[in-house]
């Protein structure tokens, strides 16, 4: 008989039932193995990932961005590793996640052995680095960023690279609504025959090519990241392919619409993908959508903290929105405790608490070691107070908040849950 948990074996029961719960990570910029240019591993990628390149160019400004990017892969990651790490104590969480990362591989973090880290990672094939990375981590599932402008990506498509189960699609159109008369170039190209100023025929191959490359890729959600300026509704043409287009794709389809809004787009231009900022965004967009639309069901996810409670007062108000994840600048210790704190409050159990955003595969293994530790810690200060009025809990009734939380809100959310026999 499953017996209530005591008070004082709470917070040890959370952390392990959290830690053993296989996480569901929906959005990530990871690739299975076939993808082979695409499937970013290892300790040079992870020393060379965006973050760290943007805190490298602040430490050291004596080697600006142009000179940096004029360096090969193991030159940069030298520089980073020198600069950063051996200059000076990690103490961002950027540079922390590498050395969880080695450690959670059982490497010796304080030989400071680059050499001998790169020698490991060399040893593993793609797949065999897939697996034991999965398993380090407990993820079951990720969701991929699949982009039909992007070209690399587009030919593997095309080429039927072999899919891995554990790797999951969504259909990412920044595109449509960031340059649009280039997107429609792009889908002229795949004799799509979408006009800049969308005549109706043109919403339905705009439409065409949404569903074409939903069912080319399997996909579970379509997916936009939008800048901080984002309006809903608009008379422009972008405001069009939404109203026209998207929605009643995302409609008809039965397909979950990510948002991902907040981005400042290439503030500085000279550090690339490092370059892009953040600003806060216009709630009553997110509204206005959620009530048009309450056959539609969105994902979101904001990029600036001072979004954050009005997105969950906001969910309050739609049950067809589901806020997700503490997105790129806010996937901090010290943000993501404030903003799952506020959620439990706010939202109870009926949110997702994180994605990891993985880039490199070896993400996975960091970002989830950290951010499971902050969500069982807030988790267990809302259990306990539950059971500080004399309420009873069964490690199976964590078990059940941990699984939905981790897993089950968005396996639902987004009605996947025959894929997933669960
Ligand atoms: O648009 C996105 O999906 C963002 O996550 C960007 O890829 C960003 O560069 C990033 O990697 N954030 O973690
Ligand atoms: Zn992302």
């Amino acid at each position: 008989m499953d017996q209530p948990v005591r008070r004082d074996q709470l917070a040890e029961t959370v952390e392990r039932v959290v830690n053993e719960t296989p996480v569901f990570d929906i959005h990530t910029h990871i690739y299975p193995a076939s993808f082979a240019d695409l499937c970013l591993r290892g300790v040079d990628e992870l020393l060379t990932y965006h973050y760290l390149i943007a805190e490298v160019c602040r430490a050291d400004r004596s080697v600006p961005p142009e000179a940096f990017y004029a360096m090969s892969l193991t030159q940069r990651a030298d520089h980073i590793w020198k600069t950063l790490f051996l200059n000076g104590s990690p103490v961002s969480e950027a540079l922390r996640g590498v050395l969880t990362t080695l450690k959670r591989f059982g490497l010796d973090v304080a030989s400071r052995d680059l050499a001998a880290y790169r020698a490991f990672f060399a040893g593993m094939s793609a797949q065999e680095h897939i697996d034991r990375v999965f398993e380090i981590a407990n993820v079951s599932h990720v969701v991929m960023t699949n982009s039909p402008f992007d070209d690399v990506e587009r030919a593997y498509w095309k080429a039927g690279a072999e899919q891995d189960p554990r790797f999951l699609a969504a259909l990412r159109v920044d595109a449509l609504l960031d340059n649009w008369p280039k997107a429609c170039a792009t889908m002229g190209d795949q004799g799509y025959d979408v006009h800049a100023h969308l005549p109706r025929e043109s919403v339905i191959e705009l439409r065409r090519f949404l569903a074409d490359w939903a069912k080319r890729m399997d996909a579970i959600y379509l997916a936009m990241s939008l800048t901080d300026a984002y309006q809903y509704p608009t008379h422009t043409v972008e405001g069009r392919v939404m109203q026209e287009a998207i929605l009643p794709f995302c409609r008809e389809a039965g397909m979950p619409l990510a948002l991902m809004i907040g981005v400042a787009r290439q503030v500085n231009p000279a550090l690339k993908l490092a370059g892009d900022s953040v600003g806060k965004c216009d709630i009553k967009a997110i509204e206005r959508l959620c009530a048009g639309y309450p056959d539609v069901r969105f994902l979101v996810t904001l990029l600036s903290r001072e979004n954050q409670h009005e997105l969950c007062v906001t969910a309050r108000k739609f049950p067809n929105l589901m806020p997700f994840g503490c997105w790129w600048f806010l996937n901090n210790p010290s943000i993501i405790e404030e903003m799952t704190r506020m959620r439990l409050e706010l939202l109870g159990l009926s949110v997702i608490p994180q994605h990891s955003d993985a880039r490199v595969l070896d993400h996975l293994i960091y970002k989830w070691a950290h951010s499971r530790a902050i969500i069982a810690r807030a988790l267990t200060e809302k259990l306990a107070a539950a059971m500080d009025t004399g309420w009873t809990l069964t490690e199976s009734d964590i078990r059940r908040d941990v699984r939905r939380l981790l897993r089950g809100n968005f396996i639902g959310f987004t009605g996947i849950g025959h894929r997933m026999s669960e």
